[in-house]
């Protein structure tokens, strides 16, 4: 009855208008599709993504080659198995690839497979997607983290940090959530169109204006914190993705200002911005293999907010052990692309939570409208999503999707808890 019959590929555009594959799973005539995202600032320990960089139609982007290989090969290896076998299916496709990196077929080729299977059992079994990850039972809704100035590698601004997001950390539930973040976004745009910049945003739906210094940005959304009648570090917090594996160099960094410092200058420089913005969360503040920095600025914050491992961890069990042995970090940034299959990520989500780590779910800054995200937030019990701002369909599809959950859930739909 559940057995699989089909598996079609083809290649559609993310966000940013580039080629990704869409994998459509089907048992008999019922089916499930989903897209793969694509990340800028991509850790060198992720996954592979392939890509056909030799074919030139799309200037070396194309996913035409790992296409046909689901096409050709992965679509007969999947016939007639269950599809609820969730696990069996992810671990025949990581033996098919083969390697550690996914290098052969391509995570993005696998992850959309891998994807499209977990919602298909799930729609087959006529259950929502959340309610078909077995890790929890008691479905509480994230907090958003949400982006509401970029910088770094997703805008041209010159701003060193590439992401300063807000999480509104009062509200009682999501949608109120949500809403306190829409007035903040709201009174930023006017803060903006009073200095005379552009409110055009970036590639995560957060504005871009022309500002290159941290500290500028930081005091803006401070100001429209305080305009929106909350109160900084305590309604509504600030949190950052430096991403610092983008702005190293010999072992040093140009987080605070184009010059390069020293680990140690950084973390000062830290501590100064932490109690004079009171951010509350700093995602990537080192790079990648630099775990004794990491380390240090662990315990200078006495562990009172909560550093994230993205680039350090890249949803990888191994290095996600390497972090716990060295106390580097406290919460960790999940991606499926970046492991590749469904079942990879269940396992660091449930170590993490084993530890004692924060799990937040992320988007890419190549992303689609393929809200899987936002279920799996609810179904892995995570206290936090991580999916762009108030701006650009991919990115409000995934809170609109947590708008309907938090619905179906009726009165039992609490927000999670942050500490
Ligand atoms: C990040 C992500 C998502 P990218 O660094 O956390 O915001 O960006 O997808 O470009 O790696
Ligand atoms: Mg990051």
């Amino acid at each position: 009855m559940s057995k699989i019959t089909k598996v079609i590929a083809r290649q559609v555009f993310d966000s940013r208008g580039n080629p990704t594959i869409e994998t459509e799973v089907f048992v008999k005539d019922i089916s499930a599709s989903a897209i793969c995202p694509s990340g800028a600032s991509t850790g060198t320990h992720e996954a592979f993504e392939k890509r056909d960089v030799n074919n030139k139609k799309y200037l070396g982007k194309s996913v035409l080659k790992p296409i046909e290989f689901i096409n050709k090969v992965i679509s007969t290896k999947l016939k007639n198995i269950n599809i609820h076998q969730q696990e069996k299916i992810d671990y025949l496709l990581i033996s098919l690839d083969g390697t550690k990196q996914k290098k052969r077929i391509g995570a993005n080729a696998i992850l959309s497979v891998s994807i499209a299977v977990k919602k298909l059992s799930s729609k087959i079994k006529k259950v929502p997607i959340y309610k078909n990850l077995l890790i929890s039972k008691n479905f509480k809704l994230p907090y958003p983290l949400m982006n509401i100035i970029n910088g770094g590698a997703h805008a041209n601004n010159g701003l060193r940090i590439q992401e300063f997001m807000i999480r509104p950390d009062k509200a009682k539930t999501f949608s109120e959530g949500v809403r306190m973040c829409f007035i903040v976004i709201n009174k930023l745009r006017d803060l903006i169109k009073k200095l005379g910049h552009s409110t055009s945003v970036g590639d995560e739906g957060g504005f871009a204006p022309m500002i290159n210094d941290n500290e500028s940005a930081l005091k803006l959304i401070v100001k429209a914190i305080n305009l929106s009648g909350f109160k900084n570090g305590k309604d509504v917090v600030i949190c950052l993705d430096v991403a610092a594996n983008e702005l190293l160099k010999n072992k040093k960094y140009s987080i605070h200002s184009k010059k390069y410092t020293s680990v140690e200058n950084s973390i000062e420089n830290y501590l100064r911005l932490i109690k004079k913005y009171k951010i509350m969360s700093i995602e990537d503040p080192f790079g990648e293999n630099d775990w004794s920095a990491w380390t240090k600025l662990l315990s200078q914050t006495k562990n009172k907010i909560q550093i994230v491992g993205d680039d350090l961890f890249v949803t990888n069990l191994e290095r996600l052990k390497i972090g716990f042995l060295n106390i580097s970090a406290n919460s960790i940034l999940i991606k499926l692309n970046q492991i590749g299959t469904v079942t990879e990520t269940l396992e660091v989500i449930k170590f993490a939570k084993l530890i004692g780590y924060n799990t937040i779910i992320s988007h890419r800054s190549g992303d689609s409208e393929d809200t899987f995200i936002a279920d799996f937030a609810v179904g892995t019990d995570s206290n936090q999503i991580k999916t762009g701002s108030l701006a650009r369909s991919e990115r409000v599809s995934k809170y609109n999707q947590l708008l309907r959950i938090e619905q179906e859930l009726g009165k039992k739909s609490k927000i999670h808890s942050i500490h």
